[in-house]
């Protein structure tokens, strides 16, 4: 068993060598649904599928188009999430190639999860992402219980996932469902609001991001605050006001940030302006993801463009 296992490390090893090595592939094996490696950079036109100019995601692919030089001349095409998703589901219904920016929690590997994430040798993506709660400078002291509560909220991408599914299968809006999931998940609610006394009336602004992911966050921490007797009001603006308005101070927190990878920038140029309560989820991820009907495994089977 033992002897097994090793020489599979071996071979890890040697695939791993061979990769650097060779770098960018150029082998040419087809499959028997015209899915042709060596094709796929040229069917999609050198073009990767992506979402909203100024995520953390566009920013961290804009890296990978200049550190890899497999992705020399590339593009990235930049409108919308939503956009992103009916491209996709067009691509899966044709079964022809498709590179998308993606990342979880999302819905789209529960509605599709004959997804990969291509291997990103360079590591450019990261590995694993943690979405963090940051708080203004001072919010502790203003409002203690605000703070406590905040901190305390931690959850799994599994609770996330389920909400931000159930409502783009049910068609009801993410509040109703989070709503719903707080009534359904009383111990987790009450280790968040463990020691917290209610309050009257105070308020507290949730500085987040339009995706889904934080949509569902902030609606589950809205409710549960809601019900502590906060008054909370949620801000969805770009990756980067988030960071502008807790720096500033003008927002009170944010749930939003994932790290270290995806908003590394912004994170790193205000980070002496907030207070870093650590991670509310652990398990994120983002990259280049491609339906497994395509026959390649690494942003290194990809090819520049001539
Ligand atoms: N996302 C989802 C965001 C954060 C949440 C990965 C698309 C981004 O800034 O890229």
């Amino acid at each position: 068993m033992q002897v097994k296992w090793k020489k599979w490390l071996v071979g890890i090893g040697f695939a791993a060598i061979l990769t650097v090595v060779v770098g960018c592939s150029s082998d040419s094996n087809g499959d028997s649904k015209g899915n042709v490696p060596d094709d796929y950079s040229n069917a999609v036109d050198y073009t990767i599928t992506g979402i909203e100019p100024g995520a953390g995601i566009t920013v961290t692919t804009e890296k990978a188009l200049d550190a890899y030089d497999c992705l020399k001349g590339w593009e990235l095409e930049q409108s919308s999430t939503a956009a992103m998703a009916s491209e996709l589901d067009k691509a899966i219904e044709n079964k022809s190639p498709i590179i998308i920016t993606g990342w979880n929690p999302h819905w789209t590997f529960a509605k599709y999860p004959d997804m990969k994430y291509l291997d990103d040798p360079k590591g450019v993506y990261g590995d694993v992402e943690q979405i963090k709660t940051l708080a203004r400078k001072g919010l502790k002291a203003d409002k203690p219980e605000a703070y406590k509560l905040l901190d305390q909220f931690h959850w799994e991408v599994e609770d996330m996932e389920g909400i931000m599914y159930e409502s783009k299968e049910s068609g009801k809006d993410i509040d109703e469902v989070a709503k719903k999931w707080v009534e359904d998940n009383p111990d987790k609610v009450a280790e968040w609001t463990k020691g917290v006394s209610d309050v009257e009336g105070e308020e507290i602004e949730i500085v987040s991001t339009p995706w889904d992911s934080e949509r569902a966050s902030s609606s589950v921490v809205k409710e549960v605050m809601e019900q502590k007797g906060f008054k909370v009001t949620v801000t969805p603006v770009d990756v980067a006001v988030v960071f502008e308005s807790i720096a500033s101070g003008d927002g009170d927190v944010t749930l939003a940030a994932w790290m270290p990878v995806t908003h590394k920038e912004f994170y790193e140029k205000y980070k002496d302006e907030f207070d870093d309560l650590g991670e509310n989820l652990k398990g994120a991820k983002i990259g280049l993801v491609v339906p497994k009907y395509m026959d390649i495994d690494s942003i290194e089977d990809l090819k520049p463009k001539k």
